[in-house]
């Protein structure tokens, strides 16, 4: 039987809001993904994470504004350890003028307000193999 796929969820840098992070995580977990929550990290934490777990997706979780700082970072940094094959997904309260620009430098997908968990776990499935 195959691995479940493995996802590393944090909330971005200080941002407070919790519920999205939380709810998405949890319901990852009834899809049958084996979900890692971190909690507020910075991009290094992160990428650290994402390695010791062996993670296929990276998710970041922000609706406090620091999309476009610390989203892109966390592509970056996952670069330099050669390590692109791994999913980032973003999801919260950000701009639409904002997630051109986001995707351009790496972020697969952004998942704003009401998204549906169907949706999340299928661009997950269709992405990771
Ligand atoms: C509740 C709330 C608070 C609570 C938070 C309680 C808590 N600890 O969670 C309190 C009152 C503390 C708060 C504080 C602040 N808030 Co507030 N808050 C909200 C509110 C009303 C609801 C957020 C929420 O819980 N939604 C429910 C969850 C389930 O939805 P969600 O997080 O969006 O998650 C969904 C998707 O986004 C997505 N998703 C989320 N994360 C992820 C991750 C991945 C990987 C994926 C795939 C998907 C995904 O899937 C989820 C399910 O559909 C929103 C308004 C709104 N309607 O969004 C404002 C809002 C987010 N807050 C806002 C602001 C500005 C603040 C403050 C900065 C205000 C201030 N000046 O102090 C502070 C934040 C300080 C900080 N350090 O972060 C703004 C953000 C503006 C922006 N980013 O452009 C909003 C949009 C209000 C507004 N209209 O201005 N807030």
């Amino acid at each position: 039987m195959s691995r479940p796929i493995k996802v590393v969820m944090a909330k971005l840098g200080l941002d407070i809001h919790w519920r999205g992070a939380v709810a998405v995580s949890r319901m990852l977990r009834d899809e049958g993904m084996e979900v890692v929550y971190l909690g507020n990290q910075f991009p290094e934490q992160i990428v650290n994470a994402a390695v010791q777990e062996g993670a296929d997706v990276v998710g970041l979780s922000t609706l406090g504004g620091n999309h476009n700082s610390l989203g892109p970072k966390v592509v970056e940094l996952l670069r330099k350890k050669g390590l692109e094959d791994i999913l980032v997904l973003m999801g919260g309260v950000i701009p639409p003028e904002d997630i051109p620009a986001l995707k351009e430098k790496g972020i697969a997908a952004v998942f704003g307000p009401e998204s549906k968990i169907v949706d999340i776990a299928s661009f997950i499935r269709g992405k990771v193999s």
